[in-house]
């Protein structure tokens, strides 16, 4: 009876060694493992043998039983991972699947347009904290207490002396506190104020511009400005600079352009009156030099500010800015 046992395990683990497919294998499990299988067979008959070799029989047969279906288990693992059968589902000649490609956000890729002008014009990138503190977002600025721009109704207070900043101009007195002059700057980034309709959104992008030097002058702030329209629009946009004000600027300009839409004839987008307002600017306020440590006698600059979503907006005759941050593909995707 001992012999027989080692006759199974002989003929089962050769016959393993030969199955090819997972149906054989399956076959094999039934012939030896299976209800009426040989091994089952055997450890029923053991109460036929001689009482002294029950036990050892039993032992050695639960021992193969136990080395068998391991077998078969490691047999199959094997198998599937060459089986042909297993590959059926794909055909290597057919096409592959459509994946589509993604793409830069519209904003990303105009902030990045427009960052590209000033860096070819020797600006460098500058930047600075979301969250930041009374001092660099107002009283830096010359923004004094009490300034409108200060209301709970316009800026996110974040505790008394900590703001989600209102613009990107904190981070040009952070970077002329580390940087003598000359100097010049972009701040590209994220602004929060507490507003929300058509033309506005709680979290919106701006680019502001800083350059100082020796005798820079009002004639400086034109040239780039133009410059920069010219290549942002089309060289044919003429340009006009009104008296504006601004707490951190004297004196202070709006930028305007001949309007994309009508060519100024006069049109639902310009309001009639041929001309889009565009971006702010003027020469830095003496105070705004002080509070930094920049010599007054000896230096002047000019600064500007971009709103990002607007020159999106106008470049590509998009009329709610709240389509840039209702995350539609059909929207989105067309950019
Ligand atoms: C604007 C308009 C005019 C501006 C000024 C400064 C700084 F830090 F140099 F004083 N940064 N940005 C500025 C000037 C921003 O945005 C409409």
């Amino acid at each position: 009876m001992q012999n027989s046992i080692i006759d199974i395990e002989k003929e089962a683990l050769e016959s393993i060694e030969k199955a090819s497919d997972s149906e054989q294998l399956e076959q094999f499990s039934i012939k030896y493992l299976g209800r009426k299988g040989e091994l089952t067979k055997f450890l029923r008959n053991i109460s036929s043998l001689p009482e002294d070799e029950r036990p050892s029989a039993g032992k050695n047969a639960n021992i193969l039983k136990t080395k068998l279906e391991k077998a078969v288990k490691a047999a199959l693992s094997k198998i599937e991972a060459y089986d042909d059968k297993a590959f059926t589902g794909i055909d290597v000649t057919l096409p592959g699947r459509f994946v589509q490609r993604g793409s830069c956000h519209p904003i990303t890729q105009v902030a990045k347009e427009i960052s590209d002008i000033f860096l070819r014009l020797g600006f460098d990138i500058a930047e600075g904290p979301e969250v930041e503190t009374d001092y660099y977002n107002f009283e830096a600025l010359n923004i004094p207490k009490y300034h409108p721009a200060r209301d709970m109704q316009d800026t996110f207070y974040v505790s008394e002396n900590i703001v989600l900043r209102t613009h990107t101009s904190p981070s040009q007195p952070r970077a002329m506190e580390k940087t003598q002059p000359p100097l010049r700057i972009i701040a590209p980034g994220k602004v929060f104020r507490c507003d929300s309709d058509i033309t506005h959104t709680p979290m919106f992008y701006q680019i502001e511009g800083l350059m100082v030097d020796q005798n820079v002058s009002f004639g400086d702030l034109k040239g780039v400005l133009t410059t920069f329209v010219h290549q942002f629009f089309d060289t044919q946009t003429s340009l006009r600079f009104r008296p504006s004000f601004f707490p951190f600027t004297e004196p202070s300009a709006e930028v305007d352009i001949r309007c994309v839409m009508c060519k100024g004839k006069g049109c639902r987008i310009c309001s009639k009156t041929g001309w889009l307002e565009v971006l702010g600017s003027g020469m830095v306020h003496p105070a705004v030099f002080e509070n930094v440590g920049y010599d007054t006698q000896k230096y002047t600059g000019f600064a500007f500010g971009i709103g990002i979503e607007r020159m999106a907006m106008l470049k590509y005759g998009i009329d709610d800015i709240r389509k840039f941050y209702e995350n539609d593909l059909r929207f989105l995707g067309q950019f």
